[in-house]
């Protein structure tokens, strides 16, 4: 069965490229439904049954009457449907690095978020960061170092793309908008994470979106 997955605006919805990019990472059939954030009836849209589920956040994903959400419940929901094989590593190291950078990611950086939001389309060099945001850069950096050292690269877990690389691939996308600077073996990951053929993709699909919200555009 097609799985469904709902979204938001592809050029600032941080979330959603998390979603797809686990979808399209999935390899199962899926169909994409866009769903515009900033229109004045998202109140009623996200009430919902499809997305009162997730109290009203996006990404949702459906598969037949069953629905997953955040990002780390639609990639274990993912990775039961894929056996297992595609969005962790197999080694019990780099799992565990790997689902704890994940988490970590999902429930935390709130500094980066507001100050950086994503923009998919944009480049805002000379952005400058404020203190929380640069100690959220730091962490990100070091965290991305060490992944990448312990394992080998070029992905966060190993020679693997991967959920840690999904969870981070908005993060990679902000440090691009902002020109953030990072360390060399963090700035290689940054532009290998943007080079991706999926990034690509939703780019690609970012750019033909006529939407515009005023707060993300500087
Ligand atoms: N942790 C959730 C966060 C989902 C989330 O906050 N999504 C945003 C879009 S990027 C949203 O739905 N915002 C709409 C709103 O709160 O009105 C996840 O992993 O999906």
């Amino acid at each position: 069965m097609t799985l469904r997955l709902i979204i938001g605006n592809r050029r600032y919805s941080s979330w959603s490229l998390r979603g797809w990019l686990a979808a399209r990472h999935a390899g199962l059939p899926f169909e994409t439904e866009l769903v515009n954030l900033y229109a004045p009836d998202w109140a009623a849209r996200r009430a919902k049954p499809d997305l009162a589920v997730s109290g009203g956040r996006l990404p949702v994903l459906w598969d037949g009457a069953v629905a997953a959400f955040h990002s780390l419940g639609i990639i274990a929901h993912l990775d039961r449907r894929t056996g297992g094989t595609c969005f962790w590593p197999r080694a019990p190291e780099a799992h565990a690095f790997a689902a704890s950078v994940a988490a970590e990611m999902q429930s935390s950086y709130a500094a980066l978020r507001r100050h950086c939001p994503m923009n998919v389309m944009r480049h805002y060099p000379g952005w400058s960061l404020d203190p929380e945001a640069g100690g959220d850069v730091a962490r990100i950096d070091s965290l991305w170092r060490e992944g990448l050292a312990r394992f080998g690269g070029p992905w966060l877990a190993g020679a693997d793309y991967g959920a840690a690389d999904i969870l981070f691939a908005p993060v990679a996308s902000r440090f691009t908008t902002y020109a953030v600077a990072l360390s060399p073996a963090a700035e290689a990951y940054r532009a290998r994470a943007m080079a991706h053929p999926f990034m690509g993709e939703w780019i690609a699909a970012a750019e033909r979106e006529v939407w515009r919200q005023p707060a993300h555009e500087f």
